[in-house]
């Protein structure tokens, strides 16, 4: 049985990542493969309710409890992940682990192997496709301050977490294209990446680490 590949979007917000799920779904679909779009926080459970509510302003946590409830919110989903994968499914998924660790070492000014370190035995992204776009182009998007952390200077400093956190799973891709020309690049990585894993077992989330 061949497995499908965990394909993760990652990057700043409004860089544009669930535009891009979305279409890669889409087009991944179009060509016969079974895929499914994930993503998050997950706010539909018990913990991603909470955290709905950290990010609407709606409820105050220590950010180092907020931390914890990020990487709980993925760790709920684990095996789920896992068997969808070994069912031969490819999973497309809006945020994961990167953006853990970038966004709590932003907001608690800890080191990024703190960030990671919750996260670590997770099932491994076969794909990160980071969506890298230029800080000015981004404040001047539509939608800011909604939420928690949508302001300039955190997004610099996640910006900055990211590209520390970079392996060799991960694809910077420039995000100020058109959205049909960083689809075209995403779609072209992705099943490069599907091929190549369907035989190879999923690893796990910085495995080599002794964090
Ligand atoms: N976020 C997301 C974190 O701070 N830690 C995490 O582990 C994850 C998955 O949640 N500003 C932040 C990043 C976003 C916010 O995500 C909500 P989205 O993709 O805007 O729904
Ligand atoms: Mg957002």
């Amino acid at each position: 049985m061949e497995r499908g590949a965990l394909l993760v979007l990652e990057g700043c917000d409004r860089v544009g990542k669930s535009t891009q799920t979305k279409r890669l779904v889409q087009a991944l679909k179009d060509r016969d493969l079974k895929v499914e779009a994930r993503g998050f926080p997950d706010r539909t459970t018990t913990i991603g309710s909470v955290i709905d509510e950290y990010l609407k302003y709606k409820k105050d946590l220590p950010r180092e409890t907020i931390h914890l409830l990020f990487a709980a919110n993925r760790w709920e989903q684990k095996d789920d992940i896992i068997k969808t994968l070994n069912s031969g499914i490819t999973l497309v998924v809006d945020r994961y682990a990167a953006s853990g660790a970038a966004y709590s070492a932003a907001s608690t000014n800890k080191h990024l192997v703190w960030g990671k370190s919750l996260d670590q035995g997770l099932p491994a992204p076969d794909l990160v496709a980071f969506l890298s776009v230029n800080n000015e182009i981004l404040s001047a998007r539509d939608g800011w301050a909604k939420e928690r952390f949508e302001n300039q200077d955190f997004q610099k400093k996640v910006a900055e977490n990211f590209l520390q956190l970079k392996e060799d799973t991960w694809k910077i891709i420039e995000g100020n294209q058109s959205i049909d020309d960083v689809h075209k690049i995403l779609l072209e990585e992705s099943l490069k990446v599907i091929q190549k894993v369907k035989t190879i077992p999923i690893k796990k989330l910085y495995e080599n680490e002794s964090n």
